[in-house]
């Protein structure tokens, strides 16, 4: 069993898979904190966890840099720990996958692990700059003209132009992914080979003793478990470059052409729902204190307030760009506000060039009527099942809630989120649909249904 030595998880994560581990951070756990704490981090792994013993793991673990003439540069761990200096970077890591199951369940069937709005995690990594290394390791590339040239440096046939090449990481199962060059080579992208994750050292599930950090890119290219770096003139040939994280057009079916698709690099804009509160359970907000009185307390004692609503979230957007804005509707689309962006970054909290974390939001509104005064079905942020439930407006997955039969009394619920290039999300899932099912960043909606 290959699988023996997988360390011990955390119960909190919501298994997939157990062999190999791939399980998702419970949805009310998501995005709760801005940073992600170690032990609900989602997990993806392709394969087993390598086993690297922690005690000498400094001097046993050994990276290779191979240029592109083939000379090879090693390192220890703890020649990169001492030799280069550090850097933190606050990112996002975020799965091709995640959201998947709004795609399946708006489109129809897709390959892959079926995840919901878990497949992603906020942490600050720390490590050495993987410009820095690859400076050290000897890699010269042609550099571009500076502002005070007025011409192109003359060409050296002998030094490379750096928009040519690729960075390859592999790690010790045998996964690989690559990256171009020149992402890793910009001081402001903040590539990283990082050893530490929220002050601590990487978890073994998240790539100890070593991984890239590739911050705004899809997480297939921050590959774990890092042994070998490789300076080439191609993208990566492993199924997970050539093949898995690509989209295609919705009319290509299940035989794509996945020559012509280009591989997931930066990431679209998205956003979901991550609480829900309806009602009575409104008072139970953890940030609602902070907040104004809702206007059901201003009415005082013996008002109804079970159309009271308050929401909670994330939204990202890749390649460092913010979030500019949240919108959200109450009533399907036909009216809509804006969320209040926590803001996230005050005070240092982020470290790094450009907005590699997400940005958490928050709502309080009041749900249309008709959508009923009875008690209605809402998420709490201590348990995973109910954003689930709610988007099928069906039963929750602990069998308590029953099928409704009124559809008139739902109302839905959107989410979706504008990033400072002023790229948004689409409206649903029809047109982006792909057999894989990657990128699944519609509209986030959640189907809210007074309980019978
Ligand atoms: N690196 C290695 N060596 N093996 C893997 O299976 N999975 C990739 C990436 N790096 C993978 C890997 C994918 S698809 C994702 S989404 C992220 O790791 C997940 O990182 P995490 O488990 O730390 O959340
Ligand atoms: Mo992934």
């Amino acid at each position: 069993d290959p699988f023996e030595g997988d360390p011990k998880r955390d119960e909190r994560l919501v298994t997939l898979t157990a062999k190999p581990r791939n399980a998702e951070t419970p949805t009310g756990e998501v995005a709760r904190e801005f940073i992600t704490e170690r032990g609900v981090f989602y997990v993806r792994n392709h394969m087993w966890v390598p086993q690297v013993d922690e005690r000498t793991a400094d001097d046993t673990h050994v990276l290779t840099v191979e240029l592109p003439d083939g000379e090879e540069r090693r390192y220890t761990l703890r020649e990169l720990k001492t030799k280069f200096p550090s850097h933190r970077v606050t990112a996002v890591l975020q799965c091709s996958g995640n959201r998947r199951s709004d795609m399946t369940r708006q489109v129809g069937h897709t390959n892959g692990l079926q995840w919901g709005v878990g497949a992603i995690s906020n942490a600050e990594w720390e490590g050495v700059r993987l410009a820095d290394v690859l400076a050290d390791a000897g890699l010269k590339v042609a550099s571009y003209p500076s502002l005070t040239q007025t011409s192109p440096p003359p060409s050296d046939p002998q030094i490379p132009d750096p928009n040519t090449l690729h960075i390859h990481f592999h790690g010790l199962e045998a996964y690989s992914a690559s990256i171009p060059l020149p992402k890793a080579l910009s001081p402001s992208e903040d590539v990283l080979l990082a050893y530490g994750m929220n002050g601590g050292p990487l978890p073994r599930d998240h790539g100890f003793p070593l991984r890239a950090i590739v911050p705004g890119t899809v997480a297939a290219r921050s590959v774990k478990w890092l042994s070998k770096i490789r300076v080439a003139d191609e993208e990566a040939t492993s199924q997970w470059q050539r093949r898995d994280y690509k989209c295609f057009g919705p009319n290509e079916g299940a035989n794509p052409d996945w020559e012509r698709a280009v591989a997931i690099q930066e990431m679209p804009v998205t956003s979901a729902v991550t609480g829900v509160w309806v009602g009575s359970d409104v008072k139970r907000v953890p940030w609602m204190g902070e907040k104004r009185l809702l206007a059901t307390e201003e009415k005082g004692e013996g008002k109804k307030n079970e159309g009271e609503v308050a929401l909670q979230g994330y939204a990202y957007s890749g390649g460092g760009r913010a979030i500019a804005r949240v919108d959200i509707s109450l009533d399907g689309g036909n009216t809509w506000d804006q969320a209040e962006l926590v803001d996230d970054c005050a005070g240092g909290k982020c470290k790094g060039s450009k907005a590699w974390a997400w940005t958490r939001w928050r709502y309080c509104g009041t749900l249309p009527s008709p959508p009923t005064t009875r008690t209605i079905s809402s998420a709490s942020p201590s348990s995973s099942a109910p954003i689930q439930a709610l988007e099928d407006g069906a039963e929750a997955q602990n069998g308590t809630e029953k099928k409704i039969g009124e559809k008139d009394a739902c109302t839905e619920l959107i989410v979706k989120a504008t990033d400072t290039s002023y790229n948004s999300q689409p409206e649903t899932h029809a047109g982006i649909y792909n057999v894989r099912g990657n990128l699944a960043t519609a509209w986030h909606r959640l189907r809210v249904c007074p309980k019978c």
